[in-house]
């Protein structure tokens, strides 16, 4: 014990952690602040950092073929635990390489084996999961964290919902405590910290307490996401329209008629937050028609999804967009895009939608069997949306690829039953897309459309991915 204590007190010295007003990169100011990245000039704190972080994993009979530092801080201090107790490593690239293998983890992966993720500083887990999720989609088992210090803001919570125990050496309690003890803050300051801590918890304050949790905390309701700051305006719509419909259905209305197109829009309307056209399919589109669903959507309050998956170069896409026969831009709340061609397809989509208060999905994964869509490339797509979350608010994927609350997750591919079409598509059912997959949107199409009782079966969805969102907040 004396030995953390003598570590707590060599941080301080070497301002690894400091108290005062620091505006964080979210905007808040905290009354703390962590750098861990200065031990880097302190070689013997290095070496310390590293033997508690070993010794941690040792304590809780941590087993695992390789280590992998979160970038960048973290890396010399696997390198350390590496080297002298003889582990392999693995580096997980931050950006991958613009040529070449494109790799996005150096060294030898095999598919299977555990890796264990080690950290600095823990606050919300997203640093930890993003680098297990690139390691789990090379292949490897990721079930555990070893971090330096866990800020104890819900990251212990939101890991282990996502199946990582997080194991860390000192929380930011006992900081608090060692230094007091210590006399290098006086009882104020300690206060101030600890309300700050209570009063940003990035996992759900109720059940997550000033003491790191062993049950994983509430998730956020589509409510109180549409309510966090900097959440994309078309994010926050759908999101409120969800809670209030108590739907989180979209409907694929692919037919070929205006006609049935209008009848789906107007019967099935109340039952769905999202109604998806793949405008190209219809043989007789009118302004007129497009007019007649944009009435529908206020009369039912749902938004509209055209899936045009623009893929073009920016200039092409903005006049697809924008003009032509279909004139999307002018009556689709949102569209879709894919990120192959690079970010200049957003800038494109942008130019035209921002100021229509617009927003576009990015294709992260698709529900065809053999997709490329996957690994590095939905990585890039998640970081892509990052760069561009002014006019993208969410993801057409499998499961949850981000963990920023603002962004939606949408998923085709489902039906009640799972299987396939024969043609290469996927079904997944409305429970372990919602439940187990973590994504928002059920998008459905035939499930629905080759029913005899449409209404009855878009009712059935409708409450099977109902269920499995409340299933999941509980
Ligand atoms: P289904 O009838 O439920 O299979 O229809 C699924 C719809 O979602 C259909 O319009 C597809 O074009 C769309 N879709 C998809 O199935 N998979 C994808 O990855 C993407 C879109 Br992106």
């Amino acid at each position: 014990m004396a030995e953390l204590d003598n570590l707590v007190l060599k941080l301080y010295e070497v301002q690894a952690v400091k108290f005062g007003t620091f505006k964080l990169k979210s905007g808040i100011t905290s009354p703390i602040y962590f750098d861990l990245r200065v031990i880097v000039s302190h070689p013997s704190l290095m070496n310390e950092v590293s033997s508690v972080l070993f010794r941690c994993a040792q304590e809780a009979r941590l087993q695992y073929g390789s280590v992998c530092g979160v970038p960048y801080t973290a890396l010399p201090l696997a390198t350390i635990v590496c080297s002298k107790h003889g582990v392999p490593m693995l580096i997980r690239r931050k950006e991958s390489k613009d040529y070449g293998t494109k790799k996005l983890v150096e060294g030898t992966i095999h598919p299977g084996d555990s890796c264990l993720i080690v950290e600095d500083v823990v606050t919300s887990g997203s640093s930890v999961l993003e680098t297990a999720q690139v390691l789990r989609n090379e292949g490897l088992k990721v079930t555990d964290a070893v971090v330096l210090m866990d800020r104890e803001q819900g990251g212990a919570a939101r890991l282990a919902e996502e199946g990582i125990a997080l194991h860390s050496v000192i929380t930011i309690s006992k900081l608090l405590e060692v230094l007091r003890a210590g006399g290098r803050i006086d009882a104020a300051a300690a206060e101030s910290v600890h309300q700050f801590i209570r009063d940003n918890n990035t996992f759900g304050a109720s059940t997550c307490g000033l003491s790191a949790p062993k049950k994983p905390c509430k998730e956020l309701s589509y409510e109180a996401r549409a309510d966090l700051p900097g959440v994309h305006p078309m994010a926050a719509q759908l999101l409120r329209l969800m809670e209030e419909k108590r739907s989180n259905l979209c409907l694929s209305a692919d037919v070929s008629r205006a006609e049935e197109l209008l009848q789906l829009a107007e019967e099935l309307g109340p039952l769905i937050c999202v109604l998806k056209t793949h405008v190209d399919i219809l043989e007789d589109f009118s302004v007129q028609v497009a007019n007649s669903l944009k009435d529908l959507a206020i009369k039912h309050n749902f938004l509209i999804f055209e899936d045009r998956k623009f893929a073009d170069i920016g200039n092409t896409v903005k006049h697809q967009y924008e003009g032509g026969l279909y004139r999307i831009a002018s009556w689709a709340h949102m569209v879709n895009a894919h990120a192959v061609p690079g970010p200049g397809v957003v800038h494109g989509l942008r130019a035209v939608g921002k100021a229509l208060e617009r927003g576009c999905l990015l294709i992260a994964q698709m529900s065809s069997r053999g997709s490329l869509a996957t690994g590095g490339y939905t990585q890039e797509v998640v970081k892509m949306a990052e760069d561009n979350s002014d006019f993208v608010f969410g993801f057409i994927c499998g499961s949850r690829i981000s963990d920023k609350p603002g962004f939606v997750h949408m998923t085709p591919g489902v039906q009640l039953q799972s299987g396939g079409d024969g043609m290469g598509q996927q079904y997944s059912c409305p429970g372990e897309v919602i439940g187990t997959k973590g994504c928002d949107v059920i998008i459905v199409g035939r499930g629905i459309l080759a029913a005899s009782d449409k209404v009855a079966a878009a009712e059935e969805y409708r409450k099977a991915g109902w269920e499995a969102y409340l299933k999941r907040l509980s």
